[in-house]
Formats: structure tokens, sequence, C-alpha cells
């Protein structure tokens, strides 16, 4: 054997060694983490981080520097703390590794997450009955069984139209009633749920409220379904985490809804992220919605935006319908009038019946 093989044989066995060595070392450091568990002690703990690092550092006789020796460390002990993290995603109510089978959520006999396409419309905000009312009929002669409408209005400016409140979820309620529809309307203070409870079929929980961590554990503690929207600079784990909050309360009546997320995009309103539908599908057993108003802010692209939820796996569609658009206190652009929205159910039913 010539001398450089020789050498690179001892090199092997060195590399063996080192990873029967960091797996040790892996093991040890779950033990720890049980043990911690055990007595509810945080995992990381910085003090003895640097107490290890430096230890190692004064033992280290070269040819490395301490500066990288620090560095291999560091990434050692971050690879055993996401081990950690690995374990606890495993333990997320939300997640498919806890329920394997899809959660299906009847509301006035639409079942969501069933494997049908279920729709979601109404206007924006609650303006008056007779709005509602046209709204509500319209959306019936389709089969549509949800009807949403904003009565408390998140709205980015102080001063645009903030919603009718109670009075909104009462139109809502009447209007529903009169066609067979279940409401889904927002709430944005915890305060209001339990007062809610008696108009609606479904919370809604909004895109700028998503972290409401108050907010999502007081609709994690009743028993009627949650709609959360996905928040606008949030990520799919913060989405996913926003969801485990509601139901760790008690709440299995979730679904999540993706309605764009912030990007340096310009000509949509939000950027829809649709990858995000199959993405949640895959790590949570929650039925996923697609609003196509919000992600898009273009009316022009409703059809095609919804056309491609469907196609990627999602449960559902929501939009906004007006009666008369042009005239909306919100969303005006990009609300569907009467006629727009006839045509849209149209187009999305010849694509459902085509996927069957
Ligand atoms: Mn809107």
């Amino acid at each position: 054997m010539s001398e450089l093989d020789q050498v690179r044989d001892r090199l092997d066995n060195v590399n063996l060694e080192i990873l029967q060595l960091i797996n040790e070392r892996a093991k040890l450091v779950q033990q720890i983490g049980d043990i911690k568990a055990k007595q509810s002690m945080k995992r990381f703990d910085p003090v003895r981080e640097r107490d290890m690092l430096d230890q190692i550092t004064s033992s280290n006789d070269g040819p490395f520097e301490n500066a990288t020796i620090e560095h291999i460390f560091k990434e050692i002990f971050k690879a055993s703390l996401e081990l950690q993290e690995d374990d606890h995603r495993k333990a997320l109510l939300v997640s498919r590794k806890k329920k394997p089978e899809n959660t299906i959520i009847d509301i006035n006999g639409a079942t969501i997450g069933d494997g049908n396409v279920h729709f979601v419309m109404g206007p924006c905000a609650v303006e008056g009955y007779e709005q509602v009312a046209t709204v509500a009929k319209a959306i019936k002669q389709h089969g549509v069984k949800l009807l949403r409408g904003g009565a408390f209005k998140p709205r980015t400016s102080p001063y645009d139209f903030q919603g009718l409140g109670v009075e909104g979820l009462e139109i809502l309620k009447k209007a529903a009633k009169e066609h067979d529809l279940a409401v889904v309307s927002e709430i944005v203070n915890p305060a209001h749920i339990e007062e809610a409870l008696d108009y609606l079929d479904v919370i809604q929980i909004g895109a700028r409220n998503m972290q409401n961590f108050e907010l999502l554990k007081a609709a994690g503690d009743v028993d009627k379904p949650v709609l959360l929207k996905r928040g606008l600079s949030a990520t799919i784990s913060e989405f996913i985490n926003a969801a485990e909050y509601i139901i760790s309360r008690g709440n299995k009546n979730i679904i999540l809804c993706e309605r764009g997320i912030r990007t340096y995009e310009k000509a949509t309103r939000n950027t829809l992220d649709i990858s995000a539908v199959p993405i949640l599908k895959q790590e949570t057993h929650l039925p996923v919605m697609v609003d196509v108003t919000h992600s898009t802010g273009r009316r022009d692209l409703l059809l095609p935006a919804a056309k491609a939820a469907i196609a990627i796996g999602a449960d559902g569609v929501m939009a906004e319908v007006h009666p008369d658009p042009a005239v909306a206190l919100s969303d005006s652009a990009q609300q569907m009038d009467i006629p727009t929205f006839h045509r849209f159910m149209e187009e999305m039913k010849d694509m459902t019946e085509r996927m069957k």
C-alpha cells in the first residue's frame, strides 16, 4: 500500500469515528431533552452552550483556529437542537403526523374537506340588508351554502369604513336564514366572540389578526368552526402555529385560507402563494381554501386564480360579490357584480365537472 493510500485509509476511519461520535452526542442531547421535558425546563441553555465552547477551545491544540472550532461545534449544537424541534413538530395537533386522515367540517350541509369544491361568497362589507339579500339570493342559485360578509372591518386606515358591527351581523343572519345559508364573518375582538356566536356559523379570523394570540385562544375556546386566514407577511410555519393556538384550546374545526402574501410584485394586490395549498394539505389535516379576491385584488384574475386553486388541491374558494361594486364602501376594484358572479360559477362548475 502506498503512503498516500495509507493516510487516506486512516482518514476514512477518522471520518467514521467522528460520525459515530456526533450521533452518540445527539443521543445524549435527546436524553437531556427528555429529562428537561419531565422537569419542564427549557431545552436551549445559552450559558451551558458557552461553557461547552470555552471548554472545547481551551483544549484546542490546533491546527484549527479557535474561531473555526467554535463554528464547527456551533453547527453540531444547532443540529442537535433542531433534532428536538423535529420531535416537537411531530407533536403539533394540526399536523398530519398526529392525525393522518382529513378533517371534514360540516357547516350547514357543506362538508368542507371531503374532496369536493366548496365556495364562500358574499360582499366585502355588510352595507345594508338589500345589498346582502341580493347577493344571498344569487349565490343560493348556484348551490353555494356559505355566505360571507364583513361586519367588523379591520381597515388599513382608521378613517376607512369600519363596518356596521353587530347590526351587520343581524343583517347577515336575516339574509342567510331566508336563503338557508351559513354565515361566515370576521371577528376582531376576543370580547365579541361570545356575542357573535348567536349570529355566526363560522368565525373568520382575518389576515391582520393571524397572530392576535388572545383572539386565537378565544376562538379555540368555543365550539364553532373557524376560518383562519394567512397573515400578509406570515410564513407557512407561522400560519400552522396560529392554527395550533386554536386547536390547542379544544376547537378542532379549523379551515385554513391562503389569501396572498406581501412581495415586491405590484401587478397584483398581494402575491397568491399557490404552492402553500399543497404544502398545508401535506403538513396538516385541515381543509384549505383560497381567497381569490384579496390575493389578486383584480377582478380579471378571480377566475384563473380560482381554477388554479382547485387544480392544485384546495377544498374551496372564497370570493367577494357585490350588487354594485363601483359604489362599494371597501374593495370596490375586485368585487364581482352579480352577472360576473354567475359567469364565474358556470365556469367553475364546468371545471369541477370535467375533473370528476
Ligand atoms: Mn374585502
